[in-house]
């Protein structure tokens, strides 16, 4: 049996849990959870890193003797380092608009078949390899580290990336499974210097889910000596992947939190053009995996519209949404203007007006609207993946805080026309925890048995189509038009 602590760091929230991890035992307690978002200052969105780094200290003081800790958090972000090993400036969020018009830019300099073929990765305004182009690097930048290998350092003095994060930068040669010099040389930064490029130096060796990052520095972090800090697939989607509890290999699943990730687990990569154009990504897993996904907006347009509203009360929001008419207003969630924070209610009444649609009256009707929505997008892109891998799907997987919204996930099991299966709520921390189990010396060989354990230790919620599927093909005709 073993004893580890897992920091999880999501967009809107991160925590820290302890867990006992050991032959069927799979128990995870929370230390300690803690506001995370985007903090404007003079106009850029950043990450209050330090708030983040002083919550997970104070997570961990609770946990007690343990024999490990692993680090997980969202993608693509990332902290710079001087030749000191100083944070240059605290981390920008993604949701940023420095980022606005570069994407474009830069595929005029490597085309946007050049960088799927080398990364297979979805295209995103927000990419690291976007962000990096948008600002001029600063002339003392030595390392960049993704935001667990940033926290990972502060724990341990160690540098390195772990590899399933830095396969969300747009920089990792996703079949040589390296950063792409290639690329590297190629990204057209306003401060690149005489031949273009950014500098290969500044990108750190990287490491494997399983490896040992070293040993938590005592003195500055008042945690007790020796504790190895573990890397484990520290991209949280890849955390949370490995936690689905699965029973074949004819699954699909959705990542639900801020985002909802959904897709499919694959062997190899699918570079092809196909891919490329319905925008699906490559991401690297745990074990070699890879997670052939798209990024659907998610449940941040529901939080945004929560926070408008000042009401977080989620429970009879939800219930006002579950008694509001189906189908009255539909809108696609991957537009680009629900990205940035702001006023959705308002963006959400643009896009109706703009549709031809009687924008909704009431709070309950904005967040069937929402929930309608998504579960449209989790059915296109769900058939979108299944006919390019060319895969069965007889389980939906809903994994993550969103997989306790009874009403999305019996509007996605309606939309997709497959049975749901929600839970684990922690999948990411779970995925953390039986990573580093495993490189502690648990008998956890592959996915499979990981799997194994999360199915015979936690109890799932199923939810079985029902309504009439010709609701859908309209409804997806009304948004996506016929296709
Ligand atoms: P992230 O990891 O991106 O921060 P989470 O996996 O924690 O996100 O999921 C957060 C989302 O889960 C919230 O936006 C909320 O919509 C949903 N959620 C959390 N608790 C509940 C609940 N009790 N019922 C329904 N939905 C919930
Ligand atoms: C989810 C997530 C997702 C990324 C996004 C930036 O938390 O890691 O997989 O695309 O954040």
């Amino acid at each position: 049996m073993k004893r580890v602590a897992a920091v999880d760091l999501g967009a809107s929230s991160g925590r820290v849990m302890c867990a006992e991890v050991g032959p069927s035992v799979l128990q995870l307690r929370e230390l300690n959870r803690f506001w995370n978002g985007p903090v404007r200052v003079h106009g850029t969105l950043h990450w209050d890193m330090l708030h983040l780094y002083r919550s997970v200290l104070d997570g961990l003081q609770l946990a007690g003797p343990i024999d490990g800790l692993g680090i997980d958090s969202w993608a693509v972000d990332y902290g710079l380092l001087d030749r000191a090993g100083r944070l240059l400036s605290n981390p920008v969020h993604y949701r940023d608009s420095r980022t606005d018009g570069v994407m474009e830019r830069v595929l005029s300099v490597i085309p946007a078949a050049d960088l799927y073929a080398v990364t297979g990765l979805q295209q995103l305004p927000f990419n690291t390899i976007y962000q990096l182009a948008a600002e001029e690097l600063p002339a003392d930048a030595a390392t960049l580290l993704m935001i667990p290998d940033l926290l990972a350092y502060w724990l341990t003095g160690e540098i390195g990336v772990e590899r399933t994060n830095a396969s969300t930068t747009q920089l990792y040669d996703v079949t040589a499974r390296d950063w792409s010099d290639e690329l590297i040389a190629r990204v057209p930064a306003p401060g690149a210097r005489s031949n273009g490029g950014l500098p290969r130096r500044i990108f750190p060796r990287l490491r494997e889910p399983g490896d040992v990052i070293g040993s938590v520095l005592p003195d500055e972090t008042g945690l007790a000596p020796g504790i190895p800090v573990i890397a484990v697939g520290s991209h949280d989607t890849a955390s949370a992947v490995v936690a689905v509890p699965a029973e074949n290999e004819l699954f699909a699943y959705i990542s639900s939190g801020t985002w909802s990730l959904v897709g499919l687990e694959l062997d190899a990569p699918v570079l092809t053009d196909e891919a490329r154009r319905a925008n699906f990504t490559n991401e690297g897993g745990v074990d070699g995996t890879t997670r052939f996904l798209r990024n659907v907006m998610g449940l941040w347009i529901l939080q945004e519209c929560q926070r408008i509203w000042g009401d977080d009360d989620l429970e009879e929001l939800l219930r006002a949404a579950a008694d509001a008419p189906p189908f009255a207003v539909l809108i696609d969630p991957d537009a680009p203007e629900f990205l940035a924070p702001g006023n959705m209610p308002a963006r959400i009444d643009e896009r109706c007006r703009a549709s031809g649609q009687e924008p909704p009256r009431s709070r309950g009707a904005v967040v069937r609207c929402i929930l309608e929505s998504l579960a449209l997008a989790y059915r296109r892109t769900l058939r979108t993946a299944q006919a390019i891998a060319d895969q069965e799907v007889d389980v939906l997987h809903v994994i993550g805080g969103g997989s306790q919204n009874e009403l999305l996930c019996q509007l996605t099991a309606d939309a997709c026309g497959v049975p749901v299966l929600a839970g684990p709520v922690e999948a990411s921390a779970l995925g953390n925890v039986l990573v580093q189990a495993r490189a502690l010396g648990e008998p956890l060989p592959d996915l499979g048995a990981m799997r194994a354990l999360v199915r015979s230790t936690h109890s799932l919620r199923r939810y079985d189509p029902q309504g009439k599927p010709a609701d859908w093909d309209a409804a997806e005709s009304r948004v996506f038009g016929t296709r």
